[in-house]
């Protein structure tokens, strides 16, 4: 496994030592926001990070390897480059083989995390049962991968492009503990409630480190789910949201979008329909799980 990895040495020696490290996707910054938003992003939120004490480790694939830790131009490259592929769980050896860019969603980086013995992972958004699963048994691989895979994602909650409710079920049913960061209910990413309660919460870096080090120590597989809400001053009204959420997936079903292609045109729909309010929003939950996911980070190391 050890050949496939390149880990950047600022993250090899703070593993080795023991000391706190944050995972970051790449999805988000290839699919998930436009350019050059996306590449001030993915560099605030390393800045975030560093800030808390710890140390960030963005990961994508390029060249063959699995980077575990990006420089500025391999951000810079991700963010600008056209033919990135966006890499989940099923797709991670083809691209590995192929030598081309990939991106990874939320499965895959908790897959590459836990390979470079990463556990904390920030994130803006999982995916998760989408809407009309009905018919189309459109269910992302993230929720899968929370299941198995021992690495603690910190986000937003779920946008309501999903079905919120079917996505916690799933969830509930594989074991997936969803904690609420200050908060009793789920938080629906743009805005920082929605009506379903949470039957976990903690007020504090220190408990959810504590809860993940019982976690760890009972040797139970699989992700732990931290649900921070949006900062209220960023936070946008539901109805105005979800009206253009709506207009959206009725596009992207016109449209005929399938497969892996779904959530990546929603989001970039939602930014265009709502003029960049949306972006923006997305930028500062990003920044606040940043924050947080490095604080319970810092703390989950003073506990070993
Ligand atoms: N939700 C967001 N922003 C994102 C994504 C989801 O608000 O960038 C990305 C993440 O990388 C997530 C992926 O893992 O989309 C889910 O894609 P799919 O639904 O195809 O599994
Ligand atoms: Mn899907």
């Amino acid at each position: 496994m050890k050949n496939y990895l390149d880990i950047k040495n600022e993250v090899k020696e703070a593993l080795d030592k023991g000391k706190a490290v944050v995972a970051l996707e790449s999805t988000i910054i290839s699919h998930g926001m436009p350019y050059p938003q996306n590449v001030e992003m993915a560099k605030k939120v390393e800045n975030i990070i560093r800030e808390e004490g710890a140390v960030p480790a963005t990961i994508a694939i390029m060249n063959g390897r699995i980077k575990i830790g990006l420089t500025d131009s391999d951000l810079e490259q991700l963010a600008k480059e056209e033919h990135v592929e966006k890499v989940s769980r099923r797709d991670l050896a083809s691209v590995i083989t192929r030598k081309v860019m990939g991106a990874t969603t939320v499965a895959s980086t908790m897959i590459c995390a836990n390979m470079a013995g990463i556990k904390f992972f920030v994130t803006g958004g999982i995916g998760g049962v989408h809407r009309g699963y009905e018919s189309t048994l459109d269910v992302s691989a993230d929720l899968e991968e929370l299941s198995k895979t021992n690495v603690t994602v910190i986000c937003a909650g779920a946008k309501a492009i999903l079905d919120l409710p079917r996505t916690m079920e799933y969830l509930e049913t594989k074991g997936v503990p969803v904690v609420g960061y200050q908060t009793k209910v789920l938080p629906a990413f743009y805005t920082r409630e929605s009506e379903l309660s949470l039957s976990l919460s903690v007020d504090t870096a220190k408990e959810l480190a504590e809860l993940i080090f019982t976690k760890d120590h009972l040797s139970l597989t699989g992700g732990v789910l931290v649900a921070n809400p949006i900062p209220e001053s960023s936070s946008l009204s539901s109805s105005y949201i979800n009206g253009i959420i709506d207009l959206a997936i009725k596009e992207s079903q016109k449209d005929g979008i399938e497969g892996k292609d779904v959530t990546p045109y929603l989001l970039a729909k939602i930014v265009e329909k709502t003029q960049g309010k949306s972006l923006e929003a997305n930028l500062a939950l990003v920044y606040n799980n940043a924050r947080v996911g490095a604080k319970i980070a810092v703390e989950y190391a003073q506990l070993k």
